[in-house]
């Protein structure tokens, strides 16, 4: 009898997971080898892609083992749960390459409390050709181990349009926020709820579990738009997190430091604050927001703190969570989806503070 991975503690779950890891790096290395790529080289994208993929939660990649383990119904023996594992590498592959162009664009500092991978010695622009053989790893590991299956062609599409959806978000996020030219005006709820489903909720919370569902074969036009109506919101309340947690987490904790403020980020605080503002209030955010300078984005957060935009996120945490409980309470299992999924999605971001 194997036991099952859902019955694991925290730690022991990501223990296992992270033991996989090691293994698919080799065989990317291997290959690299076999074509004859010069040691440097692969000396330099095996170090890329430890860097760049490891010490982060690994909220995406444990959920595709999780959902696929809740959808089979029984415990997964060790071969399936190397596929749904490897599933969830290629997830956090996706993350890694975002996330090493992400920082370039943010002129971020630190991430996972370390320098940005651009920001390590001798990497510089580098860091751009490293993001494209971090994706590229993505299909070179579907393609070893999923290339007989019925399902393939699923994996490869579902990659593919999430990363443009991605991008779309991402270019949005950026053309919102430019850098030498702030008008708040442009700011508005809508706009911010486009950027934040399209940059983060579809890869970070519908891909791995469409995923897990390609692997249990209940990937059914009706399931994956089931899975997305619940699924999106979730996502759409985890970077609403992020965006707080940029101005309010602990560094130490979320292991980066914040620049929303300072890039003229349209987050989901200052549509809030500019919602709330006094004229007086909105002229200290009218000069003050998207300056590249400390003293503007303190008078930022202390305008902030005025309107108790603490407060205001913790109404709006609990109300959004409750619009999604109640979703999930509504979600159709008998064409083989099942509600504890979607709860233990949830459960792992509940008043996260990384
Ligand atoms: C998170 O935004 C969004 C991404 C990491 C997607 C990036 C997409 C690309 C196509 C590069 P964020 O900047 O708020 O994240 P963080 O706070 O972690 O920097
Ligand atoms: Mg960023
Ligand atoms: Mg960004
Ligand atoms: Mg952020």
């Amino acid at each position: 009898m194997v036991a099952a991975t859902n019955s694991l503690s925290k730690e022991d779950k990501r223990a296992k997971f992270e033991a996989v890891f090691p293994i698919l790096v080799d065989e990317i290395v291997d290959y690299l080898t076999s074509v004859n790529v010069p040691q440097d080289a692969k000396d330099w994208f095996k170090k890329s892609l430890y860097h760049n993929t490891l010490g982060g939660k690994y909220n995406r990649g444990l959920s595709v083992i999780d959902t696929y383990e809740i959808l089979s119904g029984k415990a997964l023996d060790d071969n399936s749960y190397f596929r749904a594992a490897l599933l969830g590498w290629c997830i956090e592959l996706l993350q890694a390459f975002f996330l090493v162009a992400d920082d370039m664009m943010d002129e971020s500092k630190t991430r996972r409390g370390q320098p940005c991978w651009y920001l390590m010695p001798n990497v510089g622009s580098i860091a751009i050709n490293d993001s494209f053989m971090l994706e590229s790893a993505i299909y070179f590991l579907l393609k070893k181990h999923f290339r007989h299956e019925t399902y393939y062609v699923d994996l490869l599409d579902l990659f593919h349009e999430v990363t443009f959806q991605t991008t779309l978000g991402q270019e949005l996020d950026l053309l919102t926020a430019p850098e030498n030219h702030v008008d708040l005006s442009k700011f508005s709820q809508d706009k911010h709820a486009f950027i934040v489903i399209f940059k983060t909720a579809y890869y970070s919370f519908y891909l791995p579990v469409a995923l897990a569902m390609c692997m249990a074969n209940v990937a059914t036009p009706d399931n994956l738009q089931r899975a997305s109506d619940v699924l999106i919101p979730l996502g759409k309340y985890f970077q609403i997190q992020d965006d707080y947690l940029d101005c309010y987490g602990d560094p130490s904790v979320t292991g980066k430091v914040g620049t929303d403020i300072l890039d003229n980020k349209c987050s989901w605080l200052i549509n809030v604050a500019l919602a709330k503002a006094s004229p007086e209030q909105r002229k200290v955010l009218d000069e003050n927001y998207g300056r590249k300078d400390a003293d503007c984005e303190k008078r930022v957060k202390a305008v902030f703190e005025e309107l108790n935009l603490k407060k205001a996120y913790e109404e709006y945490e609990e109300s959004e969570v409750s619009t999604i409980k109640q979703r999930i309470s509504v979600l159709d299992e008998s064409a083989g989806l099942k509600k504890e999924a979607f709860t233990t999605f949830l459960n792992k971001i509940y008043k996260r503070s990384k």
